[in-house]
């Protein structure tokens, strides 16, 4: 069915920011709404999300020229073709840019409409938009896998000022069956966490990921509560529930090739780094290190992959930026065993179907994630699950534009249960 119109408008997202909204018509006069959403601990290798840096409009973080950029550049690209035709659709755009690293017209806007393409074709065909993606894959659209959730429960660096260094601390329910049973389970655990940290005396405060941002002292305190948050819960710390971290490295790597873990006044190299994770991997049951390094610190996720690639997710977010020249050289290398799959840090749905496939084809985990500036669009839920991958980090069991996912996500288990 073809593409009729393509509007769009500047919108907010969850921090108060500015984004891009993409409204996009089909013939038949049916309309879908995207929404893109924006880090806060952004990768210097990402496509370039463009902002209008007009100091009188939202201190500069307007984004009008990437919505005048789709409404005048790419929706006369766009228009008439088939909305069937993702990769020709994303090609066009990026022709149409011409740059590396989407520098002309935006990675927002080109993605916002990317993603407006994929809700279009999925109501074109009339079938969920899981089952879609899954056809854009090339995966089987008779059974699906459901995502483990990594339900960040703890925010610190950039996400929360005078937290942790450690960026994110998230539960990761894998003895339970169903992403109804991962979702219960994490809300509990979630709320006993927050009786405990009550009781110790602790802010109860939230972060910008809906986790909570008490000053603990030590990076390595939030695992201890954690463990007991599940025993609080009545499950079993490792078997029900483990424990994965994003140390979002690159924020505290210093200009001298150090880590300053400023909350707790200590500066290490990077082995030191990798032994402080090995320490935790003896204590805890953590089973994911994400961005355990800086993003250009290439040879201290070799050493990591080395000393713990056979016990954990080894994940590279920054470090990959969903890229798939830097994955191929992370592939090369051994750098880590898992990636991290963020659509805005591409900017475009082929590109990123792209890298997972690459990750799939080199037995890599991959974790389609959320950025710490979300929005209402649940987009990522239904991409988990057609693209397979099992593993999704959309934040904490509070604040809708997180929980918005995991109730998109029981929507749709409950959906292909009934079939
Ligand atoms: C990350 C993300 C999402 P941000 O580092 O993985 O949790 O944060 O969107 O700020 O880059
Ligand atoms: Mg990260």
């Amino acid at each position: 069915m073809k593409i009729s119109q393509i509007k769009a408008q500047e919108v907010l997202d969850s921090r108060g920011n500015p984004t891009v909204e993409c409204d996009l018509t089909l013939e038949n006069g049916m309309t879908v709404m995207s929404i893109v959403p924006s880090g806060a601990s952004t990768g210097v290798h990402e496509a370039l999300e463009l902002r209008d840096g007009d100091a009188n409009r939202y201190l500069g973080k307007g984004v009008l020229k990437a919505v005048e950029n789709i409404n005048t550049k790419i929706a006369p690209a766009i228009i008439g073709m088939d909305v069937e035709n993702q990769e020709e659709i994303d090609n066009k755009m990026l022709e149409l840019d011409g740059t590396e690293n989407k520098a002309n017209l935006g990675a927002n806007a080109i993605l916002s409409v990317s993603m407006a393409c994929v809700k279009g074709a999925a109501l074109a065909k009339g079938i969920p938009l899981y089952q879609y993606v899954a056809e854009l894959f090339g995966n089987d659209t008779t059974s699906y896998k459901m995502p483990v959730p990594m339900v960040n429960v703890l925010n610190g660096g950039k996400h929360a000022i005078k937290s942790s260094d450690v960026q994110e601390y998230m539960f990761m329910p894998i003895g339970a069956n169903s992403i109804q049973q991962s979702v219960q389970w994490c809300a509990e655990c979630f709320h006993n966490l927050g009786k405990i940290l009550k009781e110790l005396g602790f802010a109860t405060s939230v972060g910008d990921e809906g986790g909570y941002a008490p000053s603990l002292g030590t990076n390595e305190k939030p695992l201890e509560l954690m463990v007991q948050a599940i025993e609080k819960s009545g499950l079993t710390p490792g078997k029900d529930m483990a424990l994965g971290i994003d140390a979002a490295a690159s924020e505290f790597y210093t200009e001298d090739g150090k880590y300053n873990l400023a909350s707790e006044g200590r500066v290490l190299t990077g082995e030191e780094l990798v032994d402080m994770y090995a320490g935790w991997i003896e204590k805890y049951p953590l089973i994911s290190i994400e961005d355990g390094l800086s993003e250009d610190d290439w040879d201290g996720f070799k050493k990591l992959e080395e000393k713990l690639g056979d016990k954990i997710m080894n994940v590279g977010d920054d470090l990959y930026v969903t890229n798939v020249k830097r994955l191929e050289k992370g592939i090369e290398m051994h750098a880590s065993n898992s990636i991290l799959i963020k659509l805005n840090q591409i900017g475009s749905v082929t590109e990123t179907i792209n890298a997972i496939k690459m990750a799939n084809e080199a037995n890599m985990h991959s974790i389609v994630s959320h950025r710490s500036g979300e929005t209402e669009d649940t987009f990522i839920a239904d991409f988990v699950v057609g693209a397979g991958t099992g593993y999704i980090k959309t934040g904490s069991m509070s604040r809708s534009e997180r929980i918005a996912k995991y109730n998109r996500l029981m929507r749709i288990e409950r959906e292909l249960e009934s079939k």
